[in-house]
């Protein structure tokens, strides 16, 4: 049995690139009968930023009943709010006493939000990669599945938990990463140099999960290309048609290969519908789905609550392994 574990951070919207790089994976790994699947909502990660407690609220409850959306089956997975489970704090201290303040500061992220947000460079953004260790520890994670741009995450995480058991025998698991094949890092429609990210505040950069199918389309149909005419994947030189391609490969279910050789002879303008078309057929069945859970708010509540207690049970035991071997007297 190979434990999965990931999360996902409730705010903004869910873009094609969460879906695609992560919880599409989320939903395809659960079917495998060989994985134990625990994916979160993380929330305490999400107030790194300032959020208006109104839209925390919401949001929350809009991507619990995205992930259900999905197909995430909580019947087979465990599906929580992190902040429901305490022992993610509490973890994610003891773990800053094993952790360098040289390591979190070349963290990219933390680098690049710091820009962002120069006017609220808080220690919970220093220390979300901790946090975030502390999420994937306790849960004995083989495998975490996530977009490109956490790889650097999952790394320190691998050091901190190696570390750990070095000074104190096996304690953690060592988990691995995995990175989707086609999708890790979906781009911008209008920077396709630039990852398309739930916080850009331009709107048409960015394809909502929720966005209705002629949005999706108008979107697409302006979506930043070249000045070129031949379809061909160059990420290099020609960034936004290979982003358009790799979409168009995952949503057809095909190779990048495959995608190219089906558009031979097509115009830029012609892919564009077709992926255009393709999100929204694949989108369809999840936005129906959506629509009917954002209204069942009483068994949204009981699903997050039974996920919550499910995953306490787990992580007290892990936290308790650790605390022992600490040295914390037992109560
Ligand atoms: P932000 O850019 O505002 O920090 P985000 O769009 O990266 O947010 P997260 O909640 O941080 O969203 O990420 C959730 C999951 O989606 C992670 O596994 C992340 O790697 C993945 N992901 C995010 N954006 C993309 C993308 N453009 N392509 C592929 N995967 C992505
Ligand atoms: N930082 C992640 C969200 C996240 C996560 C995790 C992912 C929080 N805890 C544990 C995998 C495992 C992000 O996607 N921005």
């Amino acid at each position: 049995m190979k434990t999965i574990y990931s999360a996902i951070q409730p705010s903004g919207i869910m873009t094609l690139g969460n879906y695609i790089g992560a919880v599409n994976n989320w939903r395809a790994m659960q079917s495998d009968a060989g994985n134990k699947c625990i994916f979160a909502l993380a929330d305490l990660h999400t107030i790194t930023v300032r959020q208006r407690p109104e839209d925390l609220l919401k949001n929350s409850w809009s991507f619990y009943a995205l992930l259900l959306a999905v197909g995430i089956d909580v019947s087979k997975s465990i599906v929580y709010m992190q902040s429901h489970v305490h022992q993610h704090s509490e973890l994610a201290w003891l773990l800053n006493c094993y952790t360098y303040v040289g390591e979190m500061n070349r963290m990219t992220q933390f680098k690049d939000k710091s820009a962002k947000h120069s006017d609220n460079i808080n220690m919970g953004l220093m220390d979300y990669p901790v946090l975030m260790a502390a999420d994937i520890l306790l849960y004995d994670t083989d495998l975490v599945p996530v977009g490109y741009d956490q790889l650097q995450h999952i790394e320190i995480t691998r050091d901190i938990a190696l570390r750990v058991n070095n000074i104190y025998g096996d304690v953690f698991k060592v988990p691995e990463g995995f990175i989707p094949k086609v999708g890790a890092k979906i781009m911008s429609l209008q920077d396709p140099e630039s990852k398309m990210s739930k916080s850009d505040p331009n709107p048409n950069a960015v394809i909502s999960c929720l966005d209705a199918p002629e949005v999706i389309m108008k979107k697409f149909k302006r979506a930043v290309t070249d000045s070129d005419t031949v379809i061909a994947y160059d990420p290099d030189n020609k960034a936004g048609i290979s982003n358009l391609l790799r979409i168009l490969a995952v949503t057809e279910g095909k190779s990048v290969e495959e995608t190219v050789k089906s558009c031979e002879g097509l115009r830029y303008g012609d892919l564009k519908v077709r992926v255009g078309e393709s999100v929204v057929e694949m989108l369809r069945p999840f936005q129906s789905e959506y629509a009917r859970l954002i209204n069942s708010m009483d068994y949204l509540a009981v699903c997050a609550k039974e996920g919550a207690l499910k995953a306490s049970d787990i992580a007290e035991k892990t936290l308790a392994r650790f605390k022992s071997a600490i040295g914390f007297a037992a109560k």
